[in-house]
């Protein structure tokens, strides 16, 4: 049986989810591969794709808020649950689609990634009809600005991380703004995207009152994070083509696409070189060349 490729693609609220997933479906197109993309997401909002599958179909997150007396959260949380018991619906739809490349765009709540089981044992089920997935977990650049934030985007990744268990790429996104604040960021760019030495953020942390106060809490955190040593970042601006061909690479190597994919053997081969190539000092030259 042939193996089915794909992304999951996570993160919090307004991160770039579902703008990630309509420009990485155009550009895979572009190259040739047949995508489709799945909607995950029953509270989406401003879809600019025309979703192969909607879990809308399935259940709707209006219907369960009125129906059960929920929030909006509380009826995500009961949506996912409801997926997962029907996860068979999905499978189902999803093996239609064979010889697609998948994109999922999940919810943006991210206790569905952090401690919920749902999402997990989704795509564990996914992973037992032979999808090869990876999760993709966007985190706005915004939160470089502020210390706090930035450890805060740290714990979520790694504990994503741990919690899905899933090969994993971490994208910081709207790169174009971050060009904005630059001048106003405390560190380099590449410390916020390769995660660099830590104690730089502790004592940036100890500077601002409102964080200076859990100075145990933040260094436990911290060391806590560099334990783990699982997070760094890609950078994406999402109209900037070589930043999301530097995230396609990246996701294809994760997820395994690049060594059993469908795209013709030479259209691989020369994506295996590319994905090759991509080491940290080309990342790094990448980034340079986005800032000049
Ligand atoms: N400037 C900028 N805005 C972006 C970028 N990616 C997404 N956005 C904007 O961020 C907002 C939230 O994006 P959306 O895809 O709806 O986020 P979601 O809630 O995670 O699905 C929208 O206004 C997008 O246009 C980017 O690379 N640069
Ligand atoms: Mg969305």
């Amino acid at each position: 049986m042939s193996l089915i490729f794909g992304q999951l693609v996570i993160g919090p609220p307004g991160s770039g989810k579902t703008t990630y997933c309509n420009a990485m479906g155009n550009f895979l197109r572009k190259i040739g591969r047949k995508v489709a993309i799945i909607n995950v997401d029953p509270a989406n909002e401003n879809m600019e794709y025309t979703a192969a599958v909607d879990i809308s179909e399935l259940i709707k997150h209006n219907e369960v808020m009125d129906t059960y007396q929920l929030g909006p959260n509380g009826a995500l949380v009961y949506c996912m649950e409801f997926l997962d018991k029907n996860v068979d619906w999905l499978i189902k739809k999803v093996l239609t689609l064979k010889d697609h490349y998948l994109i999922f765009d999940c919810p943006g709540q991210i206790e569905l990634y952090t401690h919920h089981k749902s999402v997990a044992a989704i795509a564990e089920r996914l992973g037992q009809n032979l999808v090869r997935l990876c999760s993709v977990q966007l985190v706005d650049s915004h939160h470089c600005s502020d210390p706090g934030k930035y450890l805060s985007s740290l714990v979520l990744c790694t504990t994503t991380m741990l919690q899905l268990g899933l090969p994993h790429v971490n994208i910081m996104t709207k790169l174009d703004q971050m060009k904005k604040f630059r001048d106003r960021l405390a560190f380099n760019i590449d410390f916020y995207t390769e995660v660099l030495d830590l104690n730089f953020l502790l004592d940036k942390l100890d500077e601002d009152p409102m964080t200076a106060k859990y100075k145990k809490l933040n260094a436990a955190l911290v060391s806590l994070i560099e334990d783990y040593s699982l997070v760094s970042f890609l950078p994406l601006d999402i109209s900037n083509q070589r930043l999301l061909l530097q995230v396609k690479n990246a996701v294809d190597k994760a997820n395994g696409y690049i060594f059993g994919g469908n795209e013709p053997q030479d259209v691989q081969t020369l994506l295996a070189c590319a994905v090759g190539a991509v080491n940290e000092s080309e990342r790094m030259s990448t980034l340079d060349a986005y800032f000049q």
